[in-house]
Parts: structure tokens; sequence; C-alpha cells
């Protein structure tokens, strides 16, 4: 089926796996990158953090070593939160982290670590600014100032914000090499598309960076799928949806039906900035379940792992990013480059998955009771099924009640049609080779 994307960015689809990094002044705080808008706090309140703000940790070795021995392909930092707080050395503000006791450009030197452990490098960029004077405040739904009235007759230059913005963005494109995603948050209300002159910073940003990966949310952030899935998108429609915290429950199509390139993200726990309270990490059993899922429907998952107030991964996300760096070492290749398998139906114990013409990943779940039924699968169209784990081959069954299932292929995972467990309990992969 045809996939809505530029071939030079269909490295993203390839990929499937990423990670999201939230990281900023908040990140000290503990209580999410909200903080600000959830308690009201002041610009005032808020400043301590800026002062004080060294994360003595702080190693961005750290974090990509971690993403790329997890198995992911991209890894993409909040280069500026709704906070306002620049993690790079801005020349349109001075809320910016050379101004604070760290007193390095933090995303300089993510990025050359990204880069040297070859990740593709993506940037996270706020189109909502809390600290910016002409940012709308009392009337503003999120703005940590909302129905204070000291702002209820305020006078702002919206288009100073918006040149402002714009010559933000500006830098990150311009200043800190070739970049292959930004990811724009977020629309909602009026402020959206041309709210933000969209098309604009959309021109602006493709003439500096023409092969960069685009999120839909300069148009829209989950009510609706924005113009991406019209005939003619706009030009800031982007070039995937964006999905917080849902898998949706098909693939997504555009209105010719074209597949539409999607990106769950979700967190490692509850949390997108450092939570020390939020201990709800997910399993890497359960992350890689969901990703197998994500893929049977076209799409990728985005990670965040929050690092803490002194800027490390804690002891909890290592670890379970370890753990799914051992099975994608195994089994990366029912991974990467797969896609929904065309004119499967979900099978009971699982997901299948495709990577082309000739190659269907059977990832299963639940084990069988004796042999395993291919679905969809008949033994004629087969040459052979491995375990992707180890290379073994697994016989197809010729036991005489198959025959009655002309479309399905039994396959013995174990020896004698025995029941027993499966070799991985994460996701038992089986390739399986078509004529
Ligand atoms: O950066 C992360 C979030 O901070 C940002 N996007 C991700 C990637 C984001 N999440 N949700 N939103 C933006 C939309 C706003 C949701 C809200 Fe709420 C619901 C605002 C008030 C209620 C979540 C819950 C934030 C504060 C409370």
């Amino acid at each position: 089926m045809k996939q809505k994307i530029h071939p030079n960015k269909q490295w993203f689809i390839d990929s499937r796996f990423g990670m999201f990094i939230h990281f900023g002044l908040y990140s000290s705080i503990g209580r999410g990158e909200w903080v600000r808008s959830s308690e009201l706090m002041t610009i005032e309140a808020y400043q301590p953090y800026f002062d004080s703000f060294n994360p003595r940790a702080f190693d961005a070795e750290q974090w990509a070593k971690a993403a790329s021995e997890a198995g992911m392909k991209y890894i993409i930092l909040t280069a500026k939160h709704h906070d306002g707080f620049c993690l790079y050395d801005s020349k349109y503000t001075d809320y910016k982290i050379t101004n604070t006791p760290f007193g390095r450009d933090l995303v300089a030197e993510y990025l050359e670590a990204a880069r040297k452990y070859n990740l593709k490098v993506g940037l996270y960029f706020s189109l909502i600014d809390w600290y910016h004077p002409d940012f709308p405040k009392y009337a503003d739904r999120h703005h940590p100032m909302r129905g204070n009235e000291a702002y209820r007759d305020e006078d702002i230059d919206w288009e100073n914000y918006l040149t402002f913005m714009h010559n933000q963005v500006e830098e990150l494109v311009t200043q800190y090499g070739e970049l292959d995603i930004m990811w724009f948050d977020f629309s909602y209300d009026d402020m959206s598309g041309e709210k933000w002159d969209a098309e604009k910073l959309m021109n602006m940003v493709s003439q500096h960076q023409p092969n960069i990966v685009i999120d839909n949310r300069l148009e829209t952030s989950g009510e609706g799928f924005g113009s991406i899935v019209d005939a003619e998108p706009t030009s800031y429609a982007g070039d995937y949806i964006s999905p917080e915290h849902i898998i949706p429950p098909y693939p997504i199509k555009d209105v010719n039906g074209n597949l539409v390139p999607w990106e769950l993200c979700t967190s490692i726990n509850n949390s997108w900035g450092y939570d020390p309270t939020d201990c709800s990490y997910k399993s890497a059993k359960f992350i890689i379940r969901k990703l197998v899922e994500c893929i049977s429907k076209n799409g990728n998952i985005l990670l965040n792992i929050p690092p803490d107030g002194t800027g490390k991964f804690n002891t909890q996300s290592l670890e379970v990013l370890s753990e799914i760096g051992d099975w994608m070492s195994l089994n990366g290749d029912a991974i990467y480059e797969n896609g929904p398998a065309i004119g499967l139906e979900k099978p009971e114990w699982g997901y299948y998955t495709q990577k082309d013409d000739q190659t269907i990943y059977a990832h299963i779940f639940d084990g069988p009771l004796g042999v395993l039924p291919l679905p969809g699968l008949a033994s004629s169209q087969i040459t052979s099924v491995k375990r992707v784990m180890d290379n073994s081959v697994v016989k197809i069954s010729d036991s005489w009640t198959a025959l009655a299932f002309p479309d399905t292929t039994f396959v013995e995972l174990h020896n004698n049609h025995a029941t027993e467990a499966l070799a991985d309990d994460i996701d038992m992969v089986l390739e399986i080779k078509l004529k």
C-alpha cells in the first residue's frame, strides 16, 4: 500500500523507534514540565530554579548511548518547552542555559553525542512561550497567569512575539548543522496554523533544512489529524500524525487511501518532565509489545525518558532501556523497516508485521496449544519459517488435522506437538519467507 511520505524521509518510517527527552528547569523541581501552569507560578517564583540550574551529572553521551543500545534510531530533545527556557544559546533571549551556572550550550553537546551514536537528531520546540511578555496571558487557557487580574488589560504585541518565535526557530535550523526532525508543540483553540504564521515559518525551515521531518502540530494536536489526510494538505500540515498517549485502532489513511505515517509519543512512566514520585515505569515487555502493535498499524513509538534534575537517566529508566535493547539486538529484523502485513488479519496470538513482499514476521505473545496456526497463510505460499532470535528452523506441521484448514499453515514451535512455554516470553518472533 502506498505510503504518504517523501522518499528522503522514508528513514523516519523505517526507524520505528525513537527517544524523546524532556529536560529543563522543571526537571530540578520534579513536578512535571507543566509545573508553572498547574501551580500558577509566576516568573519570579520560577526564577530560583534558573539561578541555580547546574545539572552536574549531565553527560550527552549517556543519553545517546542509552538510546542507541535500546535499539532506538532517532532522538528528540526539548530545545525549548512552554516555560520559554532555552537549552541552547539563543541570541534573542536572556532566558537561556548559557546564562545559568551550568553555562554550556546543552543542545550543541546533545547533537554532537547523538550524531556520534548514529542517531537521527531532532529538536522539540514549543510554539507556546510563558516567559515572553507578548504571549497572551489573561484569557489564555494554559498560561500560568490565566485569569490573573494583573493581566486583564494586558497590551501585547503579537507580531513581535511571532518575529521572536520565528527567529528562534531560524537559529536552530541554521546554527546546529543538519537536523532530521523538528517537533513543534502545540496548537489549540485559535492558536493554530496561520496564527503562528505557519506558512512563512515552514518556508523558512524548509529553505534551510529541505529534508527535515515535521510533526503535524503547527496545525493541530489531537482534535482530528489536520490537513495531512486531505487531498491537498497545507504547507504546514507536517509529515506525520502525532497521537499522544493513544494508539490508533487501525492504520490511518488519507482521502486517497494512502497510508499516513504516525508516531505515538508516550513516556516510560506517566511524566514527560522528571517526577521522582512517579514510579509507574512501563516494563520492557509492555513497551516492546506496544511497539509491535504500533508497527502493525503503520506507527512509530517515540518513548520519553525523563532525565532527573542532575541531568542523568535514573536506574529504573536505564534498566528498562537495557532490557529493551537485549530484545532488539536479537529481533530488530522484525521491527525496523516493518509495517502492516497487507491482507492479513490480526492473529489471536499476537501480531503480524511485514518487511517486504517475501517477508512476514509472526510476533507471538501467547503460546499455542500444540502447533501454532499461521492464519491467512497457506503452506503452498511459504518457503521457510525460522525463529528470528537464533535463526533456527521451525518445522511445518504435517498433522492430518491441519489439512482441514487449507488457508492456514501450522508450525511446530516445540517437538512432537508438545505444549511448552515460549522460548521468548516478551515476543517470540518467527520469520516467514513467502514465494
Ligand atoms: O511536551 C509534552 C507535553 O507537555 C505537551 N506535549 C507533550 C509532548 C502537552 N501535553 N498535553 N498538552 C500539551 C496539551 C495540554 C493538556 C492539558 Fe493539562 C490538559 C492542559 C491542561 C489539562 C496536562 C494535564 C497538562 C496539564 C494538565
